[in-house]
């Protein structure tokens, strides 16, 4: 249960706790990471450092993730350190200590005392002896687990022993790609804020419009709402939105253009991601509406496809398969449904759908446990518990070089994504809040009140 405490001497409820899990999910979260690594290595995880932006201020501090799911600590200049006593696994952090001169100007720091009590750790020290107590804990060590590069003492003290270092990742991936009911229910939170900033910005769109401007009354959501955004937020007016991952957001949104938002918030470190196209001025024109017809069917087909026990490719399939025969239908692509979609889904169709269909969803935007291009972890087969994206996508750039698409498609860009949870049943879209069909999209454009 989530410990309550009064705090004494006058202190601040800035040092309750307000984890979003109960101590008991993040002791058995830490349990079954530890029982995966040898009994004779430490553990060693620092959380990330904060950033300078320029000469004495800083970008704003985001925690690790690994730290936010093993140990919920979201301050910075966390290490937290697990090693094995005896027959059990005894789990420390190491904290900033109380310094009222520093906290006059930095901020309230939680300290060594309140860490202990309100954290799932069994002990806590000062940050001013991690070096040192760090040295004699990794000696009579087989391995160190540990992810280098975010704490440079821990780095130096790592390096300069001889016990051999091991990469955890690949195992807190994959306990990261199941989410539990309880993070379940934040990233429903997260969709829903989101969801509601989408439609926000949708009624308060007209022609001419800045998309700075309704970047800002989608971010300002997200801050009313005590969220903040997850990644950078896209708004992309007419050609901008055949940029993929577009966010100057400093063009006006012209008449008679469509404009794609890809925005979603962070809840607890929870994200949420989702692309909502529409006109700007309320109204599809029919080449507008038919790449957008397209780009729907797909992307239901997509969701649909979210089934337990298949294999991760079978979302992408099922997106291609459409986009591709949709493609050939519309005179866009001039050769037979096999040559646009290709044997490997290579073929024509990813002139214009360059990028995947989804990707896991999770403390990371573009979440740990594989599915991407490029991901050293092998594509997950789809399991009860998983978040996924669907989004795919049809962009075409008037300023790209040889584009040779009917004249009626040029300058447009399309995306529709929604955030999916893969079931023993029907896939749940978490997002399923944000309209997406053309008629509730046209009713809402530029309708205030
Ligand atoms: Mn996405």
């Amino acid at each position: 249960m989530r410990r309550e405490r009064t705090i004494s001497h006058g202190m601040l409820s800035v040092f309750m706790s307000n984890l979003p899990f109960d101590l008991q999910e993040y002791k058995e979260r830490q349990i079954k990471f530890l029982s995966q690594i040898p009994d004779e290595a430490i553990f060693i995880l620092p959380t990330n450092s904060v950033m300078i932006r320029s000469n004495d201020t800083s970008y704003p501090f985001r925690a690790s993730s690994y730290m936010l799911y093993l140990c919920g600590w979201d301050s910075p200049h966390g290490v937290f350190v697990a090693y094995k006593e005896g027959e059990s696994w005894v789990t420390s952090l190491f904290v900033q200590p109380r310094d009222e001169k520093a906290e006059i100007w930095e901020g309230r720091r939680i300290g060594i005392e309140e860490a202990i009590s309100n954290w799932p750790i069994d002990k806590s020290h000062s940050l001013d002896d991690i070096a040192s107590t760090l040295k004699m804990l990794i000696e009579d060590r087989s391995s160190i687990y540990y992810l280098h590069g975010t704490n440079s003492i821990v780095d130096e003290v790592a390096s300069s022993s001889d016990v051999p270092i091991v990469d955890p990742s690949p195992i807190m991936d994959k306990m990261r790609v199941l989410k539990s009911p309880a993070e379940i229910r934040i990233m429903q939170n997260s969709a829903e804020i989101a969801s509601r900033a989408h439609i926000e910005a949708m009624k308060q769109a007209f022609p001419g419009i800045g998309e700075w401007q309704l970047q800002a009354i989608l971010e300002g959501c997200f801050t009313r709402e005590n969220s903040q955004y997850a990644y950078q937020s896209i708004v992309g007016g007419g050609e901008n939105a055949t940029i993929l991952h577009y966010n100057s957001n400093n063009s006006n949104v012209q008449e008679g253009d469509l404009v794609l938002i890809d925005a979603g918030c962070e809840v607890d470190g929870y994200a949420s991601d989702i692309t909502r196209t529409w006109p700007v001025n309320g109204e599809f024109s029919p080449s507008q509406r038919s790449i957008y017809e397209l780009v729907l069917s797909a992307q239901k087909a997509g969701i649909n496809a979210c089934r337990a026990g298949s294999p991760w490719k079978s979302m992408h399939r099922a997106t291609s398969e459409i986009i591709a025969t949709g493609l050939v239908d519309l005179g866009i692509i001039d050769c037979s449904i096999g040559d646009a979609i290709g044997k490997e889904m290579d073929g024509e169709y990813r002139k214009y759908f360059m990028h995947g269909t989804g990707h896991l969803l999770g403390l990371d935007v573009h979440d740990v446990g594989g599915g991407r291009q490029g991901d050293s972890a092998p594509d997950p087969e789809l399991q009860p518990g998983m978040v996924v994206t669907i989004e795919p996508g049809l962009y075409f750039g008037s300023w790209w070089e040889n584009i040779t698409v009917p004249k009626e498609f040029l300058g447009i860009g399309v995306r529709i994504e929604d955030d999916v949870l893969i079931t023993n049943s029907d896939p749940v879209i978490l997002s399923s809040s944000c309209p997406k069909e053309i008629d509730e999209l046209e009713e809402l454009v530029g309708k205030l009140g």
